[in-house]
């Protein structure tokens, strides 16, 4: 099983590859990665980082891969610094996708109801045409209200949230929408629109999202359902972030998902879900 992730690399603040290699690695399933980006920190709250574009880095990448004839089972893509780079990846998805592999994108592009520095209305725009040719979309709450054209809200209709989703992909997988001490994960199945909810944690949790994401996409390789991925993705997110809350003053820094891949990986390979 070969998955492709096409994220950037933050130097420190654990998120998109530094998160995707390790998670996917545990999982068993070979991460090759397509570097978007070389940035000192994330752009989260860190003054002053440093970002190198590598677009045309990855024209050259590309070319190559093509004399070898690469194909992946799974291209998973997050972090695109440019509406180039999302050309280039439905590019990537034509070229180096399997006929029967699974395409995942997780729209990268804000949370807690802003944009991250740098994203436009057109880079939504093209994002909207990208998820159009994803198995599956994993948008946060604000990426997914963006997406769906509809104001923010912290606990949006669902109904209309979902149906407006689905007219861009068959499979949203909507995280981070939190009600009453919980926080659930929505999703829809052949049956119609689903829910996983674990308890919620106070608090602002940096590169949860991509900690789900990589989880989601190992757990698919694995041969899981969506509906055992989103499950055994939700837990181990919300037991990291349980941990960080705890053990990490700085939330800037990421998540302390590392002590929490044991008991994912057990409940993966072990246990029923
Ligand atoms: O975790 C999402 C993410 C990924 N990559 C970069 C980011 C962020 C969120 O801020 O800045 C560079």
């Amino acid at each position: 099983m070969r998955v492709l992730a096409i994220n950037d690399i933050s130097c420190v603040g654990k998120c998109s590859l530094s998160v995707s290699l390790p998670i996917l690695s545990a999982c068993g399933v070979t991460c090759d990665v397509l570097p978007t980006a070389l940035l000192s920190t994330h752009t989260g709250g860190f003054q002053g980082y440093t970002c190198l574009d590598l677009t045309d880095e990855l024209q050259a990448i590309l070319a190559h891969w093509k004399t070898l004839g690469l194909q992946f089972d799974i291209i998973y893509s997050g972090y695109l610094g440019s509406i180039e780079q999302i050309r280039l990846v439905s590019d990537i998805r034509r070229e180096f996708l399997k006929a029967n592999g699974t395409f995942i994108v997780d729209p990268v592009m804000g949370d807690g109801g802003k944009l991250y520095a740098g994203f436009t209305l057109t880079y939504i725009e093209r994002m909207r045409a990208l998820c159009k040719e994803a198995d599956y979309v994993l948008p946060n709450v604000t990426e997914a209200c963006y997406l769906a054209d509809i104001p923010y809200e912290k606990t949006p209709s669902i109904p209309l949230l979902m149906q407006k989703l689905t007219t861009l992909c068959p499979r949203p997988i909507v995280t981070g929408i939190t009600e009453n001490n919980v926080i659930s994960v929505k999703y829809v199945s052949e049956y119609g629109n689903e829910s996983y909810s674990t308890k919620s944690v106070e608090g602002f949790f940096h590169g949860a999202g991509d900690v789900f994401s990589s989880a989601f996409v190992g757990c698919l390789a694995n041969g899981k359902t969506q509906e055992q991925a989103v499950r055994l993705a939700a837990d181990f997110t919300t037991a990291a972030v349980k941990r960080t809350a705890k053990e990490v003053p700085d939330k800037r820094y990421g998540l302390n998902f590392e002590a929490e891949i044991f008991p994912f990986l057990k409940n993966l390979f072990g246990e029923k879900k």
